[in-house]
C-alpha cells in the first residue's frame, strides 16, 4: 500500500460515545493519516439517547475557521470528509469549502457520506435532499450512501442487487467515480455494493455479503466511510480490496462490541450500542480479511 494524506474531517463531536468525528478521526490516525477535525456540533452524546445538550456550529462559524487556516497558508488538504449535516446554511458553506480547497489542491478527494436518513425516514430537513442531489453529489469524488439515501439521490426504488448497481451508475453519471452503497437489506442480510467508474460509462462493480447481527449500532456508518477513505487511498485502483478491509475491520469491531455488552449482562436488542472503537485498534490497523468481495 502507498501514501497517506492530510484529511479535513467536518463532522459531529460527542463528549461521550462514538459518532461523527469521534468514530472517524481515531481510525484514520491509526491508518497513518494526519486528521484535522472541525466539529460541526458539540453534543453531550448522540441524539439517539433520551436527551442531549450542546452547541451547533453555523455556516459562518465554519467559514471563520477556514479563513483562519487560509491566513496562515494551512489549507492544503489531500482529502475532505463530511458526514451528518443538519442545515442548509451549513451544507452551502461546505460547498464553498470544497471550492476553496480545490483552488489550493485541484486533486483534492472529497469523500461524502450523504447522511439523509435510514429505513424510510429522513433525519435531516427535507430541503437538504435537493441540495445534495444538485450541488453536493456533482462535486464528490467518493459517495457512501445507504440504501435509503441512494434512493433519495437517484429517485430509484432499490429492492434488488440489480437496482443497487443501477443506482451506482446513475450516481457515477452525476459525479463521483467511486460509490459504495454501504448496506442494502435483502432477505434479512446486508449487502454492500461497490462501484468504481474507471472510464465514462464503464464501472467495475462488486458486492460483499454481510450477515446481519440482531442489534442496532450508532456510528457504524461514520466509521465505514472513514475506513473506506483510508483504504481506498492506499489501494486507489482496487475499491473491492478497500471495501474488504473496511468491512472486515468493522465486523471484528461489531463482534467485540456484542461480546462485551453480552458479558456485562446487557440485552443487545433493547437499545443502540456504542461501538468498542478503542478496544478494536488492532482490527483497524491490521484487519484479517474475512469478508470477500464478489465481482459482478
Ligand atoms: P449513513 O447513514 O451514515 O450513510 P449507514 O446507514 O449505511 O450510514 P449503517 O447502517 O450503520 O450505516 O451501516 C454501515 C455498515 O455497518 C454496514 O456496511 C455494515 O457492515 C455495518 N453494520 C451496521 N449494522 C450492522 C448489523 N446490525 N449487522 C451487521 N453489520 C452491520
Ligand atoms: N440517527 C440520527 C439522528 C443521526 O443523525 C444519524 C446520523 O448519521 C444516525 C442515526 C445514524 O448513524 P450511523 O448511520 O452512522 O450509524
Ligand atoms: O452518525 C451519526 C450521528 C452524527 N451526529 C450526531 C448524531 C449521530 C447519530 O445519532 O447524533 C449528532
Amino acid at each position: 500500500p502507498s501514501e497517506t494524506g492530510r484529511v479535513l474531517s467536518i463532522q459531529s463531536h460527542t463528549v461521550q460515545g462514538y459518532v461523527g468525528n469521534k468514530s472517524a478521526v481515531f481510525p484514520l490516525q491509526l491508518l497513518g493519516y494526519d486528521v484535522d477535525p472541525i466539529n460541526s456540533v458539540q453534543f453531550s452524546n448522540h441524539t439517539g439517547y433520551p436527551s442531549f445538550k450542546g452547541q451547533v456550529l453555523n455556516g459562518d462559524q465554519l467559514w471563520d475557521l477556514i479563513e483562519g487556516l487560509e491566513a496562515n497558508d494551512l489549507l492544503f488538504y489531500t482529502h475532505l470528509l463530511t458526514g451528518y449535516i443538519g442545515s442548509i446554511s451549513f451544507l452551502n458553506t461546505i460547498l464553498k469549502v470544497v471550492d476553496k480547497l480545490r483552488s489550493i489542491n485541484p486533486k483534492l478527494t472529497y469523500v461524502c457520506d450523504p447522511v439523509l436518513g435510514d429505513e424510510g425516514k429522513l433525519y435531516v430537513p427535507q430541503e437538504l435532499v435537493a441540495v445534495y442531489r444538485k450541488k453536493v453529489v456533482p462535486v464528490a469524488t467518493m459517495l457512501t450512501p445507504n440504501q435509503f439515501e441512494a434512493e433519495q439521490l437517484t429517485g430509484l426504488r432499490i429492492s434488488s442487487e440489480q437496482d443497487g448497481r443501477e443506482a451506482c451508475n446513475i450516481l457515477h453519471a452525476a459525479g463521483p467515480s467511486k460509490v459504495v452503497i454501504t448496506s442494502i437489506n435483502i432477505d434479512g442480510n446486508l449487502l454492500l455494493i461497490g462501484s468504481h467508474q474507471k472510464e465514462k460509462g464503464q464501472s467495475l462493480q462488486f458486492k460483499i455479503l454481510i450477515p446481519k447481527i440482531p442489534a442496532y449500532f450508532t456510528g457504524t456508518g461514520d466509521l465505514t466511510t472513514a475506513l473506506l477513505l483510508g483504504w481506498s487511498n492506499k489501494y486507489p485502483e482496487n475499491l473491492d480490496k478497500a471495501a474488504e478491509l473496511s468491512v472486515s475491520s468493522l465486523q471484528a469491531l461489531l463482534a467485540r462490541t456484542i461480546n462485551d455488552y453480552t458479558k456485562a449482562g446487557h440485552d443487545c436488542q433493547s437499545s443502540s450500542l456504542e461501538i468498542r472503537l478503542i478496544q478494536s485498534q488492532e482490527d483497524i490497523r491490521n484487519p484479517e480479511i474475512k469478508y470477500k468481495a464478489e465481482m459482478y
